[in-house]
């Protein structure tokens, strides 16, 4: 994909009817986006704190974040969207509704920077994070079509409280896990980098927000990692037309 002029890039939102602080700041992110006439925002996963479905489209708050982003996209600016780990269900439905075009779980944004061309790795980062052997058995078997047609097809009541479970028993799972296993590992950041030829990559999940360098054979490469949204947490990185990134504290 190539990108001209400005572009922001978020994730781990985790917005949700019972963080109403969160959605403002959404909300006002949105209006700064496109008040700067930023070209293209990049979601990379984890908007939602958790999405059961476009079928549920129709609940007041979905609505209200779906409406958000179709008039940042009817203002000009271009939106894409990378699924997280809790919002993998998001479909064409909502896409279409919110104005914006999903991307597969990793890209590369190329951007003509003077007379070459650079190009930034996306990702949301939790297939990065290869130590985490039980997260990565939970996260094919939800990412398998067959078995997300299936949840699909049950009534919303019963997502919703599956997906509420399933949240406690992340929790609950997250506690007993390393702060080492629930980071990515450098060699998977490593051969991600050299497989794409990128030598920028962006990503969220860890909730460790940062800028490493790491020397490849070649040449050095930046990883930059997204802040989650929270209580005095926040952040959103922006790359301009020559190329430079800035990161912007939405912290409040
Ligand atoms: O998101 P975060 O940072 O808290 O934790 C993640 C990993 N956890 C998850 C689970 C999500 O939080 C739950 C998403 C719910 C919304 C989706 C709804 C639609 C699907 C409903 C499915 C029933 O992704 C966590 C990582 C952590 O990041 C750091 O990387 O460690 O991984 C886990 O906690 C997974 C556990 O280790 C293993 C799974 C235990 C539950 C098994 C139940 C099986 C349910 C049936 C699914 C087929
Ligand atoms: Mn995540």
């Amino acid at each position: 994909m190539r990108k001209t002029g400005t572009a922001r890039f978020v994730s781990d939102l985790h917005l949700s009817a019972e963080r109403p602080d969160l959605t403002a700041r959404f909300a006002a992110f949105l209006a700064d986006t496109a008040a700067s006439k930023v070209t293209t925002l990049f979601i990379l996963g984890d908007l939602f704190d958790a999405w059961i479905g476009d079928d549920d489209l129709a609940q007041p708050f979905n609505a209200e974040v779906c409406s958000l982003l179709r008039k940042l996209s009817d203002q000009g600016t271009q939106l894409f969207f990378m699924a997280g780990n809790r919002d993998f269900l998001i479909g064409d439905r909502f896409a279409q509704a919110a104005g914006l075009q999903r991307l597969d779980d990793m890209e590369r944004v190329c951007e003509k920077v003077g007379a070459g061309e650079t190009a930034i790795l996306i990702m949301h980062g939790d297939t990065l994070c290869t130590d985490d052997t039980d997260y990565q058995a939970f996260r094919q078997q939800v990412r398998n079509p067959a078995w997300q047609s299936d949840f699909l097809a049950r009534p919303l009541a019963e997502r919703r409280a599956e997906a509420a479970a399933l949240r406690q028993k992340s929790r609950a799972a997250t506690k007993e896990k390393s702060q080492i296993i629930m980071d990515v590992n450098a060699e998977a950041v490593r051969q991600a980098l050299i497989a794409s030829g990128c030598r920028r990559l962006i990503h969220g999940h860890t909730h460790r927000p940062g800028c490493e360098h790491i020397a490849l054979a070649d040449g050095v490469a930046e990883r930059w990692v997204l802040s989650d949204w929270d209580t005095h947490r926040g952040d959103a990185l922006e790359v301009s037309t020559e190329g430079s990134i800035r990161r912007i504290d939405l912290a409040t």
